[in-house]
């Protein structure tokens, strides 16, 4: 089997080694108060420092996503975004941008963006047509279940989870392959969180590689969930060592993109498992 690969805008990722992908959330309450300029200066230094601590890849979001949280309009989530991502542009490393909103995904794109990452897979109107009507960047489709965050763990049901999670994915690949997107172009993301009960998605886990025969790499986010929390009994801010347990568990269920917070600690643990020679070393 040849090498497999996720084509960007700018990058040909070799992922025969896994990669890290280092999480900035620009939500107001994350890098705030001394203004707008402070906080892109400040977001901007805490890129720096997952580059430096060996992230492979940059995946920004705008828009908060906690449950319950207001959603955004596409003009606050671009105002948050745009002066981040020219600065983000310069630093060499591949960049993401996670977004759910066509408008903000054709902006994004215009700017020079590497990544499209979308939770719902490029559902809203038109953006499955923005994205292939780029012809270069990188995706990312995630399975979620249920039509937003306020509602999507309220009563999630599966009769297979697997099953179900694979027939999505294959499905929204599949649509874009049909609009000429090509193949290297797309990563799927069995969605861990995203309207699945913990059980959904421990279920769901250790049957990952059933989703690698559809054909495309894997890019999993399982970093300080709350299904860590309930294995653990942990709070979100003591789900480090669980979260590292579940990224090596996941390359050894063949994950080749790791999104997480905690980079420097992740590239660690990642050096250790290589050394074993259970995977290449990264
Ligand atoms: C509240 C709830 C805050 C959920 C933040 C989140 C993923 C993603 C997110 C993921 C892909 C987070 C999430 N999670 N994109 N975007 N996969 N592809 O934990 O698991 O950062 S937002």
């Amino acid at each position: 089997m040849a090498s497999p690969c996720w084509q960007t805008t700018r990058f040909h990722l070799d992922l025969s080694t896994p990669k890290v992908m280092g999480i900035v959330n620009l939500t107001p309450d994350s890098f705030s108060d001394g203004g707008e300029h402070a906080s892109v200066a400040s977001a901007l230094q805490h890129c720096e420092r997952l580059v430096r601590d060996g992230a492979d890849i940059l995946d920004v979001g705008g828009e908060s996503t906690r449950p319950g949280a207001r959603t955004l309009g596409e003009e606050e989530e671009w105002a948050r975004l745009a002066p981040v991502l020219v600065e983000l542009l310069r630093l060499g490393v591949p960049v993401s941008v996670d977004t759910c909103k066509t408008e903000v995904m054709r902006r994004a794109l215009d700017l020079g963006v590497d990544i499209i990452n979308d939770i719902r897979a490029l559902s809203a109107p038109g953006a499955q047509e923005v994205v292939a009507g780029h012809g270069s960047c990188g995706i990312c489709l995630m399975h979620m279940q249920g039509a937003s965050y306020a509602t999507m763990q309220a009563e999630p049901h599966y009769d297979d989870v697997t099953a179900e999670v694979a027939r999505f994915l294959a499905e929204r690949a599949q649509a874009l392959l049909a609009r000429g997107v090509a193949s290297e172009r797309l990563t799927l993301d069995p969605g861990y969180g995203f309207g699945k009960r913990p059980e959904h998605n421990i279920e769901l886990w250790r049957p990952q590689r059933e989703l690698l025969r559809l054909g495309w790499p894997l890019l999993v986010g399982w970093s300080r969930t709350s299904t860590l929390g309930h294995i653990t009994g942990r709070a979100v801010n003591e789900r480090l060592p669980a979260s590292l347990a579940a990224v090596l568990a996941s390359v050894q269920l063949g994950a080749s993109v790791l999104r997480v917070h905690d980079v420097a600690e992740t590239v660690d643990a990642l050096k250790v498992w290589a050394a074993t020679g259970l995977l290449p070393a990264p």
